[in-house]
């Protein structure tokens, strides 16, 4: 029972990614490709609206552009606001920022904010361009206030070769498609479907640090508890992050 549900929550995680993959794609080649660009937030709402059917896991998704320092102003006077913290407040000075353009309208309150404010959402922006590759965030509290981790892919200026370097694929980072993994709610709503669930406690945890395992989903089980568990191991395609599921049967009364 462990197994299915562990297979069935990777399967519904990796086509999520998938797709959010096929968004940075469609990013680099409608605001990139075209000039002027052939996308606005009207259309990227509109189209993520209709396409959220294809990332049952994710609450929604946006595009933060990277401007850095020496275009900030030109690039507030452009949109007609300015640049703010996750915090709501006005960003103070930085290198550079991740400001959102483009938002899914379930996830618009983090409009107009730049995403490097917050550590986990900077953290992930940095190693995903660093490498090309889509990167995941430590389990936390979204803005929504609910459990789960945030999926970051870098969007590139140019064509980059497979190996290009690290410093390379800083200079050509355009910004950053991403999404929340609403995990609290949306493996909820996953696991009910399945029968015997309320018989069984899933929980589900980043086992990175092996030391110190951060709860992803489900309720923290007091310690020393009795009854035998069934661990299996989790591949949401970072692989520098390891999670794994644990099931354990609830305390007959
Ligand atoms: N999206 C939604 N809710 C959040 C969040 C987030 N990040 N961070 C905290 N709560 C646009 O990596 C780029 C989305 C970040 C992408």
């Amino acid at each position: 029972m462990c197994e299915e549900r562990a297979r069935m929550l990777q399967d519904q995680f990796a086509v999520s990614v998938n797709h959010v993959h096929a968004l940075a794609i469609l990013v680099a080649t409608f605001h990139y490709e075209k000039h002027p660009p052939a996308l606005d937030q009207v259309t990227f709402a509109e189209y993520t609206a209709r396409t959220s059917f294809e990332r049952p896991l994710l609450s929604g998704v946006a595009y933060a552009q990277r401007v850095v320092h020496a275009y900030r102003e030109s690039f507030e006077r452009q949109q007609g606001w300015i640049i703010k913290t996750m915090r709501h407040e006005p960003s103070p000075v930085q290198d550079e920022y991740a400001p959102v353009i483009y938002s899914q309208e379930t996830v618009s309150y983090i409009e107009g904010l730049d995403m490097m404010s917050g550590e986990e959402d900077r953290e992930n922006i940095l190693r995903s361009r660093a490498s090309g590759k889509a990167v995941l965030t430590r389990p936390f509290r979204l803005m929504s206030d609910h459990l789960g981790v945030v999926l970051t892919f870098p969007v590139y200026l140019d064509d980059l070769t497979a190996d290009a370097k690290e410093e390379d694929r800083v200079a050509a980072t355009a910004g950053y498609l991403g999404g929340a993994f609403d995990v609290e709610s949306l493996v909820e709503n996953l696991l009910r479907q399945l029968a015997g669930n309320q018989e069984l406690v899933v929980n589900v945890y980043d086992v990175t640090n092996n030391s110190n395992p951060l709860l992803m989903y489900g309720s923290e089980v007091p310690l020393g508890n009795p009854s035998p568990s069934h661990i299996c191991m989790l591949d949401f395609g970072d692989p520098f992050r390891k999670h794994h599921m644990i099931c354990r049967y609830r305390n007959k009364p």
